[in-house]
């Protein structure tokens, strides 16, 4: 009697640990970049940014319309694995901070999402460029 109890609870254990995989399979199987698009615009940055998750492949589309050389830096990426494309040539490292754009330029910004809250970027060239990104917790979506 006490043994078919055990069996009926281990059933249940396996039932939930599936339904948990199933939950959470969905988000993992679909994950795909989340795309922030900057423009550098008359001494101005303009983010367009959608909802940003954390832990998420994160793409930062960087793109210069001056006439003046820019500068896109930040320490959202600080410390964390990141890819800057540029110019054909694609730098992987830890301690970027960010990336230089002549006129006319674009770079695209691969890392991960790893710290929630406001990330500031700046020009360094012109301290008085700024703009930030926001982002949530996966809890808050
Ligand atoms: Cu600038």
């Amino acid at each position: 009697m006490s043994s078919q109890k055990i069996q009926w609870g281990w059933i249940l254990v396996l039932a939930v640990t599936l339904g948990f995989w199933w939950d959470t399979a969905g988000p993992v199987f679909s994950q795909s970049e989340q795309i922030v698009e900057v423009t550098v615009k008359d001494f101005k940055f303009v983010a367009k940014q959608g909802v940003l998750r954390l832990g998420f492949p994160t793409v930062i589309k960087v793109k210069n319309e001056d006439a003046q050389r820019h500068d896109f830096g930040s320490t959202m990426f600080e410390g964390l694995p990141t890819q800057i494309e540029k110019d054909g040539v694609i730098v992987y490292g830890r301690g970027l901070g960010g990336v230089f754009l002549d006129p006319k330029r674009d770079a695209v910004i691969r890392f991960n999402m790893t710290r929630p809250g406001k990330h500031e970027f700046r020009c360094s060239i012109h301290p008085n460029m700024t703009g930030e990104l926001l982002l949530l917790s996966a809890e808050a979506v």
